[in-house]
């Protein structure tokens, strides 16, 4: 039987799983965020659009994306970043570079000058490594975003938590506005 799969879709739906809604597929995540593949498979296989997924087709799903979303090691898959679950993922500490950067939209400006970069509704403020994704991540909310330039290892030296995510993707607790600045283009 041929199987047509679009992985886009599922990219989305494995990340809604895996970040927003575990429940509603019956998957356990630890605390770093992982799932058995075979629950993952099993819980997807009940849905008429997926019955065929295979564990290749994940793999061909992350290889396709063009952000690094999903990772799988040994017998799990776990998202690098998104989580908005009640259940706080632990993520790995690390010492930030000297500036990371967040692209956002113009009407975000005066309340994030005013309280500085808070998760909203996710576990962590999402940070970019460089100027060129933060005006990616922007786009999303803005035609022509805002770019934000973070003192990330000041502000880890003052005491704010910053976390890996992936190569392009960090974390952090909350970022107060005297860390932020307003990147020229
Ligand atoms: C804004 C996507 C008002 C913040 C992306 C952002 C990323 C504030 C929005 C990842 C605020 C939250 C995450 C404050 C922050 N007052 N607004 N105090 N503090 N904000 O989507 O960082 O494609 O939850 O500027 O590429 O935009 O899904 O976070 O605009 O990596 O894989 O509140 O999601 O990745 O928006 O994006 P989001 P984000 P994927």
């Amino acid at each position: 039987m041929s199987k047509e799969i679009n992985y886009t879709k599922l990219s989305k739906e494995v990340s809604y799983a895996l970040r927003h809604a575990p429940w509603e597929y019956e998957l356990e995540l630890d605390k770093n965020g992982w799932v058995q593949l075979d629950q993952l498979l099993q819980a997807f296989h009940q849905f008429n659009e997926w019955q065929n997924v295979e564990l290749d087709d994940l793999k061909v799903m992350i290889e396709k994306s063009e952000k690094k979303r999903h990772e799988i090691q040994g017998n799990s898959i776990r998202a690098f970043y998104g989580h908005s679950i009640p259940m706080k993922i632990v993520k790995e500490e690390a010492i930030p570079p000297e500036f990371l950067y967040h692209g956002t939209a113009h009407n975000f400006l005066s309340e994030i000058e005013k309280n500085g970069l808070s998760p909203m509704s996710r576990q962590y403020v999402h940070l970019s490594k460089d100027i060129e994704t933060a005006n990616l991540v922007g786009k999303r909310k803005d035609k022509n975003p805002i770019i934000l330039e973070i003192r990330a290892l000041e502000a880890r030296n003052d005491g704010v938590n910053f976390y890996y995510g992936n190569e392009n993707v960090w974390l952090a607790d909350m970022i107060p506005s005297i860390f932020i600045a307003i990147k020229d283009k």
